[in-house]
């Protein structure tokens, strides 16, 4: 099976998934925001803020992730990933890709098996939907090849256009 066989693409909301564990797109001091930051906040309650105090009180740098349990989320963990705000220079590229693999690596560490993502960076953060969806699908496709614990990665788009974006990568992705 090639590796972009493993990963799923739905349009909704992240914090209604079954994976063991959902990402966040963050901010470097883990102070919690609005937009998927504030939708898992909500759902998953005060513990997951609880845990990122007491566990990560210098927050994480970009490009890098951290993980908590998922509070009352139906998902066990979330991985608190911290993309760049784009700036149109190659280490916005770097950054990103970095943050999906801290994710993915974080998984590997604790036996997490099947894991969702959101659109990292592609919100309040401004990074141009069409190369984050390249990026990102590439990125995690890479991972998969060399590290088969990982089972399922599932990309849940809030918006329709999103969903396109990432459709149309992975679509030729699988076809090659
Ligand atoms: N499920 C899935 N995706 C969602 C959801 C949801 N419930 N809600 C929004 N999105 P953003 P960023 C999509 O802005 O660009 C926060 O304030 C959204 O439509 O959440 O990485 C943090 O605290 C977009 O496609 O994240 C940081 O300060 C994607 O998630 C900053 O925003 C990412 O948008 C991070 O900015």
């Amino acid at each position: 099976m090639k590796s972009a066989d493993q990963i799923g693409l739905v349009q909704g909301d992240i914090t209604q998934q079954e994976t063991e564990a959902i990402a966040n797109a963050a901010n470097s001091k883990l102070a919690g925001g609005g937009g998927v930051d504030g939708a898992i906040h909500r759902a998953g309650g005060p513990q997951i803020m609880a845990e990122l105090k007491a566990n990560y009180p210098q927050g994480c740098p970009t490009g890098q992730a951290v993980i908590t349990s998922g509070g009352r989320l139906k998902a066990r963990y979330v991985l608190h990933a911290v993309g760049p705000v784009y700036s149109g220079r190659p280490k916005d590229a770097q950054l990103l890709a970095s943050a999906y693999r801290s994710c993915l690596s974080l998984c590997s560490q604790h036996g997490i098996r099947t894991v969702a993502f959101p659109s990292i960076s592609t919100g309040v953060y401004r990074y141009p939907v069409e190369e984050a969806a390249s990026l990102a699908l590439h990125t995690v496709t890479d991972y998969l090849t060399t590290h088969p614990e990982i089972a399922l990665v599932r990309f849940v788009l809030f918006d329709t256009n999103t969903y396109a974006a990432y459709h149309h990568v992975l679509a030729r992705l699988q076809t090659l």
